[in-house]
């Protein structure tokens, strides 16, 4: 039996790739029809070979992750991509991307894209970010290629999908790494977004150095489902580091008193707006809680 990936599936059969660069395409055999777990582009799969481009898929091997909207299994990065202006920097938005991301254990790169249009000093986001966040920043513009090796850097030996703000410049970085991709660019209504791409069909695309990116965008649900308050404070890497110091052992950092949390934000540690998008969604998760 070969091994291979599930890279696309087309009108019943699955494209397999394999570690060789080769692709079989492939039919199930009927006991994956009944089965309930599916079958998913970026599932790890077992097959025989039939020819020399084709095959039947004998076994899925078990999966680490499964991403509903777009459906892909196994992904375990994502990258965030804002901009700093054309759409305006939303920092609520990307923390809760991070939430996210967290929450499903994908390693997050926040990418800021269209530097070219600001020149205003953006180092704040790396003070918070990656010295008290811990997360990998990068700074982009797809339009004069600036950034696009470290992009390709983060990139490689991850199956990852770009998420993030319409606008923000994901079909344009994704276009810059030349991977042989025409994805259309610029601001589609969702109108219109809806009409042209009626089949919105799911593609792995191989990177040069290893790896893949789904050419759609992750994370169409938005809402912080399926994460609990008293958890949220785990998705905060610079909360985790201190809250053992607070008072109460269930502190959620909100009315508590003798926060340790609150003490790093009042020292400065702990950036004001990361605090301040934690408590958002504390409230939004609680009245999700309490409509239970
Ligand atoms: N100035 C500038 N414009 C960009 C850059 N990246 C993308 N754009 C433009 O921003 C618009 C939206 O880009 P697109 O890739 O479609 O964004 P997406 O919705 O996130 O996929 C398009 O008009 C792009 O040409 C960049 O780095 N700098
Ligand atoms: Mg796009
Ligand atoms: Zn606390």
């Amino acid at each position: 039996m070969l091994r291979g990936i599930i890279v696309r599936a087309v009108g019943g059969f699955f494209d397999v790739r394999t570690a060789e660069e080769k692709e079989y395409r492939c039919r199930a055999r009927g006991r994956f029809k009944k089965s309930d777990t599916g079958i998913y582009v970026g599932d790890y799969v077992r097959f025989t070979r039939l020819t020399d481009r084709e095959g039947v898929l004998e076994e899925i091997e078990p999966r680490r992750s499964l991403m509903i909207r777009p459906p892909i299994a196994n992904i375990n990065q994502v990258v965030i991509v804002c901009a700093p202006q054309e759409p305006p920097l939303s920092l609520q938005l990307l923390d809760r991307l991070l939430v996210l991301a967290a929450n499903q254990q994908l390693r997050a790169v926040i990418c800021i894209n269209k530097t070219d249009l600001l020149h205003a000093d953006l180092s704040y986001l790396q003070d918070i970010y990656v010295e008290t966040a811990g997360c990998t920043v990068l700074f982009t513009s797809a339009k004069y290629k600036k950034g696009i090796e470290q992009l390709k850097k983060e990139l490689a030996g991850y199956l990852s999908v770009f998420a993030g703000q319409s606008g923000a410049g994901k079909s344009s970085l994704l276009n810059s790494l030349q991977l042989g991709l025409k994805l259309k660019t610029g601001r589609v209504s969702t109108k219109s977004k809806r009409g042209r791409h009626t089949t919105r069909h799911v593609e792995l695309i191989p990177l040069p150095d290893g790896g893949f990116v789904a050419d759609s965008p992750g994370f169409s649900q938005l809402k912080l489902t399926g994460i609990k308050s008293d958890e949220l404070d785990n998705f905060f890497p610079e909360f985790v580091k201190v809250k053992a110091k607070c008072r109460f052992l269930s502190c959620m950092h909100a009315e508590e008193p003798d926060c340790a949390v609150k003490a790093a934000v009042e020292a400065g540690i702990i950036a004001r707006s990361r605090y301040e998008h934690y408590l958002f969604f504390l409230n939004e998760i609680r009245e999700q809680e309490r409509s239970f």
